[in-house]
């Protein structure tokens, strides 16, 4: 059984980190709403979701990914890249406890966010962008050999993490928008390339042989289709004002 926390939309989201983006004006309102449809989406895919309540005083909190990697064996709190997101780790190591007994900290002056680490298989990817860096890659090599993974860092340019870059669909296949992380980079899978007027296509949840995936990129929706990926489609633009993508959202994890 699969199981996924997730957290409301803080009221404060509007003061969101931003790197890439114009800051525009978000709904919270319609925020939270795209954010229940994105939490009906896991459990119509068969997952518990353990929802935690919204963190007025931390804008991203909504952006749980960026707080952990949970794996079958153990968890690694993140230090995220961010100073304003540092303390969202602290509810989510409280949450984390019942489930993993081995923690491991990523430790100052290393910087890593989730969204900069996609996990295939045993091999574990880490984006080296303006939020992560080699020293909590060296951390987590350190951390999760001994469990058999093989960790690779991988140079991200022009978007937030890697995996706005890189995303699983299947079992050996990445959607993947060449132009911010090379191909070269994977080992042993095939790809799907985003539309090229669709940079920020290549992010999506992978559950089982489904994805969530944004209603907002049709052409390479089509390409997925076309590839015989089954999808459950979810509308996520207002949260893509503050830089998110759909598994920013969750921290999706074997119980
Ligand atoms: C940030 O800049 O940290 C947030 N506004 C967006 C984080 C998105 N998280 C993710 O891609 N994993």
């Amino acid at each position: 059984m699969f199981i996924a926390i997730t957290r409301e939309v803080s009221r404060s989201i509007i003061h969101c980190e931003l790197t890439h983006l114009a800051r525009s004006p978000i709904d919270v309102a319609r925020a939270r709403s795209q954010h229940n449809q994105y939490e009906s989406a896991l459990k119509h895919l068969g997952l518990a979701v353990l929802s935690l309540p919204e963190a007025p005083a931390l804008p991203d909190s909504v952006f749980v990914e960026d707080t952990a990697l949970v794996l079958d064996e153990c968890a690694v709190i993140t230090r995220p890249g961010a100073d304003s997101r540092r303390s969202e780790t602290e509810d989510i190591v409280k949450s984390l406890a019942p489930y993993r007994s081995k923690l491991f900290h990523i430790q100052a002056p290393a910087r890593v966010d989730g969204g900069d680490i996609l996990q295939v298989g045993k091999h574990i990817y880490v984006g080296l962008s303006t939020r992560s860096d080699t020293n909590a890659v060296e951390q987590m090599q350190d951390f999760l050999q001994p469990f058999g993974y093989e960790l690779h860092a991988v140079i991200v340019t022009g978007c937030l993490h890697l995996k706005s870059a890189v995303t699983q669909v299947a079992e050996d296949t990445l959607l993947i928008n060449p132009v911010w992380a090379d191909k070269n980079n994977f080992i042993g899978v095939n790809f799907i390339e985003v539309d090229s007027s669709e940079p920020y296509a290549a992010n999506a949840v992978m559950i089982g042989e489904t994805i969530i995936y944004p209603t907002a990129f049709p052409k390479t929706q089509k390409r997925l289709d076309k590839a015989g990926i089954p999808m459950v489609t979810v509308d996520a633009d207002e949260l893509a004002k503050a830089e998110g993508a759909v598994t920013c959202c969750s921290l999706i994890f074997r119980i």
